[in-house]
């Protein structure tokens, strides 16, 4: 009785744990394979995941198959006596050539992927059109570049050409979330500036190391179907390398929008960076002053504090 009881409450839980699984919009979405949809190199690399995962159910069904059939033919059975076999040249040499089989297939399916996993396309025509750049490129070697920078606890995000030795100085950024134009091949040299980081938007491709003193690129480029309704789609991810005590708050977004909408939002970070620039100067020329009259009062009220200029407006909506 009692083991009845414990049985069904096993086959109850069971029953309860696949179902959770199953209905979990998360859990089923991508259970066996990546997140993809947000750009080519993604839904390339999930293709290869599904490729490989059903080569290894059909291994695992013929192999399961195959013992399934033999504990069950060949059970012992009264007065039976069990043929004694020593060796199978043909089978030997057919199992070693069947694995063999299956790692050049998985293989040649890699290699033909592997150059649009990492090798970026053009434009598409009514994307933005670019200037010439310096990295892993398009065949007519224009792409959007933004360089990516991982801090504690944060991405930056600079929309320049050349990240190097200071040379984006000046360009616009932006904190937390990127925005990019549709239809374009975005193009990301991606660092840190502290420790090591891990750029991830699992739906627009793989994981890449933020390595201070160092320079990794990936790229996406995002359908233009996400930039139909009004601002834009977003695309979550999430540092993925332990970086320290608020590293789970370390979110990253991009927001794919259309192309005008892009050089809009892009000409108001211009302007609202230029603003805060300005403003910051003002009140480092009031702050001289009073130190200089020596004012009791002291050099700036609370809140007037100049706070980095990004902060007012790095989260607004393109
Ligand atoms: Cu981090």
């Amino acid at each position: 009785m009692a083991s009845r009881m414990s049985r069904r409450l096993l086959l109850t839980l069971l029953v309860v744990v696949a179902g959770a699984l199953l209905l979990a919009p998360i859990a089923s979405a991508d259970l066996f394979s990546p997140e993809s949809g947000g750009s080519k190199n993604a839904d390339d690399i999930d293709w290869l995941y599904k490729a490989t995962f059903a080569i290894a159910l059909i291994v695992f069904i013929g192999v399961e198959g195959v013992l399934i059939y033999s504990v069950v033919k060949f059970k012992a059975r009264k007065g039976a006596v069990a043929a004694q076999i020593r060796g199978n040249t043909r089978l030997e040499i057919g199992w070693t050539v069947g694995a063999a089989v299956v790692l050049v297939v998985l293989a040649t399916l890699t290699f033909v992927k592997l150059d649009s996993i990492r090798n970026p396309p053009d434009s598409s025509p009514d994307g933005l059109q670019l200037a010439d750049t310096s990295r892993r490129l398009p065949p007519n070697g224009k792409a959007l570049n933004i360089c990516v920078n991982g801090q504690q606890y944060i991405w930056r995000y600079t929309y320049a050409a050349d990240c190097k030795g200071g040379k984006n100085l000046g360009a616009p950024f932006s904190y937390e979330e990127m925005v990019v134009p549709v239809n374009t091949t975005v193009t990301l040299d991606i660092e840190a500036q502290d420790v090591a980081h891990s750029w991830w938007i699992p739906k627009l491709g793989g994981k890449f190391d933020a390595i201070p003193g160092y320079t990794n690129h990936t790229w996406f480029k995002v359908p233009g179907k996400f930039a139909t309704k009004p601002g834009g789609t977003v695309f979550f991810g999430q540092c993925a390398e332990l970086c320290g005590r608020n590293h789970a708050n370390m979110t990253a977004r991009v927001r794919a929008v259309s192309v005008t909408e892009y050089q809009a939002w892009l000409e108001r970070r211009k302007a609202d960076i230029k603003a805060a620039e300005q403003a910051a100067a003002q009140q480092r020329k009031q702050l001289e002053g009073s130190t200089a009259n020596s004012n009791p009062a002291g050099p700036a009220a609370p809140g007037q504090n100049p706070a980095r200029p990004t902060d007012a407006s790095s989260t607004q909506n393109p």
